[in-house]
């Protein structure tokens, strides 16, 4: 149940606020009121506490609340025009991101794109990136000289909740490492 609010919220407040009605500030962020008293009109009827709840129990902090809990935003991902005046930062040498193998030609010629949203998505942790192709598929972990991008002017910023953004990485800074996953066993041909 909570997770698909969780959905709801993260769909709200980042690509169709106008879906229930509210309006987002420029920096991304709706009142909690008038966002509580959107989602009972359309069906969702949810309680302060709830959305602090659901808040808390986010896996990678998606959502923010204000410091005086009026307001609430998600921490990236929109594809709804918002400045969200997120740290700009040194990255480490390495970055990573997840994707699958279907992406790889295009990824191969175009580099990282950041399609409907704002900025790509980049980690630090390999792992992260491994969970976050996992959801397309079978994960392909590519790794982003982040130090060789830094040094040639690219920017980049990081989330409270420590996701890695830039604006595109070309793929001339884009490695394939070594040890991918484990591909699943073949079924043996038959003779
Ligand atoms: C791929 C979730 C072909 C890219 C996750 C990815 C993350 C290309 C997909 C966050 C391409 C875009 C972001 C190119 C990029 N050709 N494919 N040139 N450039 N792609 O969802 O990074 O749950 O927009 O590899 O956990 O997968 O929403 O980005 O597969 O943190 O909070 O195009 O979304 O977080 O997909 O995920 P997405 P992403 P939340």
């Amino acid at each position: 149940m909570s997770e698909a609010i969780s959905k709801r919220l993260s769909y709200v407040l980042r690509h169709r606020p106008d879906a229930i009605g509210i309006t987002l500030d420029g920096a991304g962020w709706a009142s909690v009121d008038d966002l509580l008293a959107a989602l009972a009109r359309h069906g969702t009827a949810l309680s302060r506490a709830e959305l602090a709840a659901i808040v808390g129990a986010s896996d990678k902090r998606r959502f923010a609340l204000s410091a005086d809990g009026t307001r609430i935003r998600t921490q990236q991902g929109h594809s709804v025009p918002v400045e969200l005046g997120h740290a700009e930062a040194s990255p480490p040498a390495t970055l990573y991101h997840g994707t699958v193998e279907r992406f790889l030609a295009s990824i191969g010629v175009h580099g990282l794109h950041r399609g409907t949203r704002h900025h790509v998505h980049l980690s630090a942790a390999a792992e992260t990136a491994i969970q976050v192709g996992a959801r397309r598929g079978r994960p392909v972990i590519l790794e982003i000289d982040a130090a060789a991008m830094a040094a040639d002017g690219h920017r980049f910023w990081l989330t409270p909740n420590q996701v890695w953004l830039t604006d595109e990485v070309p793929a001339r800074y884009i490695r394939l490492p070594a040890r991918l996953p484990a591909a699943p066993p073949r079924a043996p041909r038959a003779r």
